[in-house]
């Protein structure tokens, strides 16, 4: 059992808890030790990323990332190597994920939508200008800081889990199917400009309708509904691709992509939207005829530069080229618990559900006290987690308990761990390792209901009750 902390260093960044597990990454939470400054550290296989045929484009893309300060794009402050890890060092986003605000409070007022619809339009835009692409554009992407304003992170990143094949055009074979344009999902190749737009037609359509476009639970039906026609026909300058508006009923079906739209959408809306999911790529409204578009103009407001000349990219050379004189040193610093008994029963005290929130929004991990032995509470976790739906893994104090279903950001991954706090008192952490945040909450509040013979209660806690 724990009873000192053991803390991780890479380079000068005291590394923190996990914030998230994406297909090729893990996102940690650190802090830059000269500076204070709270960052976010993505940690990359080192082998996958530059046994990747993608090396050189991960390499340009990086380099140039470094070199963008738009206020919309989550920043690149640099990147570290270690013998087996590449260390992608961010700017820490404080304020949640976009989409969080959907599922909390459903569609936005056009207003707001608009605004975050202008926002992502000029990050895109302006990434674009210095040929960096995103190609996997979705809600886990959009953040907001903590004045409620857009911040698009993975910016040059998702190439990592692409390929160019012979004809110099990039293929995949993942990404979110929902907000991925159809030539993208028929994998004959794309460009990434306009597959780009494609997900921020899908993005804006969520904001405004509050539900997907093209949603269906089968796989199949999904890709037919976005599906295309043979990529020869793209190419055919004379093939004039056949649109049906069927404005009377709202509901529009564009050939092979059909979408509803929702009776509350302005038509100005509703144009815009169905000119960016236009399924051929060819004749998909572009970026300078959008910054031109009525509805996308109203309100406008051009974002506020602050590009820094910095050129230092040897630290992007060093990584790539793999150099060992530039490894940055991990180590392991074994330290003790910072916090004492009485302070660590305060800040978990009972299962009061106000645990969960935090300034910004929901928290990904709680903490609970317990006066049962370690081997009950964990018993009692696991009993309470299977019929949940969770696979159980233990290994000593610790679990993992990982969704059997995937949700809205694939499978719910639960870690725990029991700390002693004295002889007869526990410390349990309950924390989300991967998946979604919301989830999360739900699945510690029917945990919360099943452990309450195991959590310690205080007497002020049974006064509230
Ligand atoms: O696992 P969830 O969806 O809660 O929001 C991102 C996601 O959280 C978060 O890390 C998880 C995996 O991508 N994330 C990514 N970049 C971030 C950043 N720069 C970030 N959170 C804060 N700042």
């Amino acid at each position: 059992m724990n009873q000192a902390k053991i803390k991780r260093r890479v380079g000068k960044y005291e590394m923190g808890r996990t914030i998230g597990e994406g297909t090729f990454a893990k996102v940690k939470f650190a802090r830059n030790s000269e500076t204070g400054e709270p960052v976010a550290i993505k940690i990359l296989d080192k082998d996958k990323v530059l046994k990747h045929k993608m090396a050189e484009q991960i390499k340009r893309e990086i380099a140039t990332m470094k070199l963008i300060r738009h206020p919309h794009v989550v920043q690149l402050y640099e990147v570290l190597a270690s013998k087996t890890k590449i260390f992608i060092v961010l700017e820490f986003v404080t304020g949640g994920e976009l989409f969080d605000k959907i599922v909390n409070h459903g569609r936005m007022h056009e207003k707001e939508a608009r605004k975050y619809f202008q926002q992502l339009i000029n990050a895109v835009d302006y990434c674009h200008s210095r040929g960096v692409y995103h190609r996997d554009l979705k809600p886990e992407n959009l953040l907001l800081d903590a004045s409620g304003n857009l911040k698009v992170s993975d910016f040059g990143l998702s190439a990592l889990s692409q390929q160019v094949r012979d004809d110099g055009l990039l293929h995949t074979t993942c990404g979110t199917p929902n907000y991925v344009a159809p030539e993208v999902l028929n994998d004959h190749g794309y460009d990434g400009t306009t597959a780009d737009l494609w997900s921020c037609g899908v993005i804006l359509f969520v904001l405004l309708a509050g539900y997907l476009p093209f949603d269906d639970s089968n796989l199949m039906n999904l890709y037919k509904k976005v599906s295309i026609l043979p990529n020869s026909l793209w190419n055919q300058s004379a093939f004039v691709f056949p649109i049906t508006f069927m404005m009377s009923s709202r509901s529009l079906q564009i050939s092979v992509a059909e979408f509803t739209c929702p009776p509350w959408m302005s038509f100005g809306a509703m144009k815009l939207i169905t000119r960016i999911l236009d399924p051929n790529p060819m004749t998909r409204i572009t970026i300078p005829e959008i910054l031109e578009d009525e509805w996308f103009k109203k309100d406008y407001k051009s974002p506020i530069f602050n590009e820094k000349g910095d050129a230092n990219l040897d630290d992007v050379e060093a990584v790539f080229k793999d150099s060992e004189e530039h490894h940055v040193t991990e180590k392991k610093e074994e330290q003790p618990t910072p916090m004492n008994a009485f302070e660590l029963i305060s800040m978990s005290k009972g299962l009061n559900l106000g645990n969960l929130f935090d300034e910004q929004g929901f928290k990904r991990e709680t903490r609970f006290t317990s006066k049962c032995s370690a081997n009950e509470i964990i018993s009692k976790i696991e009993e309470a987690a299977k019929p949940l739906g969770f696979d159980v893994h233990k290994k000593n104090y610790k679990m993992r308990l990982e969704n059997v279903k995937a949700g809205r950001k694939g499978n719910l991954n639960v870690a725990t761990e029991v700390f002693q706090v004295a002889p007869s008192l526990h410390m349990v952490e309950v924390r989300k390792a991967k998946g979604d945040t919301l989830e999360f909450h739900k699945f510690y509040k029917n945990l919360s209901t099943s452990l309450e013979d195991v959590v310690w209660k205080t007497e002020e806690d049974m006064q509230d009750r």
